[in-house]
């Protein structure tokens, strides 16, 4: 009896460590220009990212990972003001792989989930459907493997 809860004790603190370990993902803020994907911000395959499109040239935002490991990733595009719709990609090398758009959609946030391979380079796009979008007031974005 002692034994198990001694070990029930020990399973609970070592995933309060990692829960908190892997808690703060890395933040960014874009960093122009980044309208390509060789111009591309490099992030981790955690983090939280704000953006913005301040001038006009800035017609996208595009940040590259490489996936540590396997799995399903979630990437969450929340505009700061409701009023700004965005379009979000997910693209590797040569095509896109997931999207979520504005088109028909009430919902301002974007959201695509999907499965990655450890060790292969991804493209997240941010495109605002408005262009220039120097009126819009920027994005939160965040990225995170779903467990
Ligand atoms: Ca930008
Ligand atoms: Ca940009």
């Amino acid at each position: 009896m002692k034994k198990r809860v001694c070990m029930t004790l020990l399973l609970g603190m070592s995933l309060l460590i990692s829960s908190v370990a892997s808690a703060r993902p890395a933040s960014f803020q874009d960093t122009e220009p980044n309208n390509t994907k060789s111009q591309a911000n490099v992030i981790t395959a955690h983090a939280a990212v704000s953006g913005s499109f301040k001038t006009e040239g800035d017609i996208v935002d595009y940040f590259a990972f490489t996936a540590p490991k396997s799995g399903k990733l979630l990437i969450i595009l929340q505009p700061v003001f409701t009023s700004d719709p965005y379009n979000l990609h997910l693209e590797d090398a040569d095509k896109t792989l997931a999207s979520d758009t504005a088109d028909g959609s009430t919902e301002l946030r974007r959201l695509v989930k999907l499965d990655v391979e450890a060790g292969k380079k991804y493209y997240i796009k941010v495109d605002p459907v408005e262009k220039p979008a120097t009126h819009y007031n920027g994005y939160h974005l965040s990225t995170s493997y779903l467990q």
